[in-house]
């Protein structure tokens, strides 16, 4: 009998499948913390230099008009990660370090999208998003459900926040380095052990914390953290050392994945509160260590590159820089920020800030380069970081389960720059509700001081309707409800029609 497939037809098979294989475009998420649309040169910062960042948009696309979903960290991720607007569901604010895991396990995630198309997929860096099932958990033991239940193979990762305990690494489902003789507690209600705070011992700090905010309990590596946490003492991280301990998880993915397609998502910490960069960068800037933590986050980008290059894949790597909101300066340490701004403009044009819903909240820098596909250029596209599941799941030919997702729609084609329309309605998250449609923006009545206190961060509050025409006013001066009251209707009960949808 005669063989089915001649032995060169059979190579040719071979060739497809390799071909198709290594035709998926590796996937590199870095997502920066706190850093705002006026933090980066090529943003239109003159007082800090990132070239690295630059380099990317430069020959790739550079969004001008990119979004979270909202202006905190936990329902950004919320939304990138499930597709699903965060203000739908309770309890996607601001978690605590001991929150339980709030991202559904039997629906569909964003890396659940790369699981489906074949990636390997890993977390390195900050979560936010909870781990177990309740706030009280052992975490000396098997930590879980957590982001390897929700789609990522690999992770290592720092709980919540760097001002926020445990301050300590887990790697998949434990914490890295723990010595069983030195259990880890951690309380954000009673103080537990009897190591000092920084409300009880303030000459033991580095940094001192600003009255007010929190950051005034169990003190770890010279900084007063929100939360208290005993035990655990050798498994601690170092401030200075965050970034080369991730950068390092991080490369060794890479390399280890090179001929594969892979998804890697970076949660960086900088710029975000304590800001304690590494030695190499302090007083870099001339902005206070806020700058320097700025440049430490370029480098970390060009430091990715260099691995991406090194492992020979970097025309088939899509590299993705964002923030998960706008920025602030004093976010609870006496750390320059304030003092030492020296004329910088984090936020570029635009008005408000992190948790404001003025577009400073949720209008942030966002970069997409990709050699093999994408050619330079500056988009004006409406595009959302909750877009990319259904877009990436539409590039991979993926159905989405109805039900999951709702909110996530495909705009691959403005991701890639092959058009620069993006979405026509979105809904930003600040304090208040906002949509936007077209140039037109509404911000819902809400109560609540005009200025948040602490940070000194206009919050977009106003018992009345806003309505802002973004292309002649981006920095949301002039409020013209009162001349459009029929447009203010027509959008408020569009927001009303997505609220419940
Ligand atoms: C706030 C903290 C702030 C920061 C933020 C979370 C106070 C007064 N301020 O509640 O310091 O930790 O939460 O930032 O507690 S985020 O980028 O993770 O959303
Ligand atoms: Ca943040």
């Amino acid at each position: 009998m005669k063989h089915l497939f001649s032995f060169p037809f059979f190579f040719f098979l071979c060739f497809i499948s390799n071909a198709d294989a290594q035709q998926k475009p590796n996937v590199i998420y870095i997502y920066a913390d706190d850093l705002g649309y006026g933090d980066v040169s090529c943003y239109g910062a003159t007082k800090i230099h990132t070239p690295n960042i630059d380099k990317l948009a430069a020959s790739g696309i550079r969004f001008t008009n990119a979004h979270t979903t909202s202006a905190t960290c936990t329902p950004s991720r919320y939304g990138l990660m499930t597709g699903r607007y965060p203000w739908r569901q309770q309890g996607t604010g601001v978690l605590p370090g001991d929150a339980a895991l709030i991202i559904p396990t039997d629906k569909t995630t964003l890396p659940k999208v790369f699981q489906q198309a074949g990636y390997k997929t890993a977390l390195v860096g900050k979560w936010h998003l909870g781990l177990g099932t309740a706030v009280e958990k052992n975490w000396n033991g098997e930590v879980k459900p957590g982001p390897n239940e929700v789609g990522f193979d690999y992770s290592f990762i720092f709980p919540a926040t760097a001002d926020r305990v445990p301050t300590v690494f887990l790697e998949n489902h434990f914490v890295v380095g723990l010595n069983p003789n030195d259990p880890i507690e951690v309380n954000y209600k009673t103080k537990v052990g009897t190591e000092p705070t920084g409300k009880e011992n303030p000459e033991l700090l580095k940094m001192k914390a600003t009255p007010g905010h929190g950051h005034d309990q169990t003190i770890v590596n010279g900084i007063g953290r929100i939360g208290y946490m005993t035990g655990g003492k050798e498994a601690r991280w170092t401030d200075e050392e965050l970034t080369f301990t991730f950068l390092d998880k991080a490369k060794n993915f890479i390399t280890a994945n090179k001929q594969q397609p892979f998804f890697l998502y970076f949660g960086a910490t900088e710029p975000h509160v304590p800001r304690m960069p590494a030695t190499m960068f302090k007083g870099k800037s001339g902005l206070g260590y806020r700058g320097d933590a700025i440049l430490q986050f370029d480098w970390l980008v060009g430091e990715i590159m260099q691995q991406v290059k090194a492992a020979g894949i970097e025309k088939n790597t899509i590299i993705i820089v964002t923030s998960d909101n706008g920025p602030v300066l004093d976010d609870g340490y006496l750390d320059g920020a304030v003092t030492e701004l020296n004329g910088h403009t984090p936020l570029g044009l635009l008005r408000g800030g992190k948790y404001s819903a003025f577009e400073g909240g949720t209008r942030v820098p966002f970069i997409i380069n990709w050699p093999n596909q994408i050619k330079s250029a500056v988009s004006p596209a409406l595009v959302s970081q909750i877009d990319l599941l259904a877009s990436f799941a539409s590039m991979f030919n993926l159905k989405i389960p109805v039900g999951d997702a709702i909110d996530s729609e495909n705009y691959l084609n403005a991701f890639l720059g092959k058009t620069k329309d993006g979405r026509s309605v979105y809904v930003e998250q600040g304090g208040a509700l906002s949509i936007i449609v077209g140039d037109w923006k509404y911000i819902s009545p809400a109560k609540g001081p005009a200025v948040y206190k602490l940070t000194e961060i206009e919050s977009g509050n106003l018992e009345t309707a806003q309505l802002y025409n973004l292309k002649n006013d981006l920095g949301e001066k002039l409020n013209l409800a009162r001349q459009y009251p029929e447009k203010v209707k027509e959008m408020e009960a569009l927001l009303q029609s997505i609220r419940e949808r």
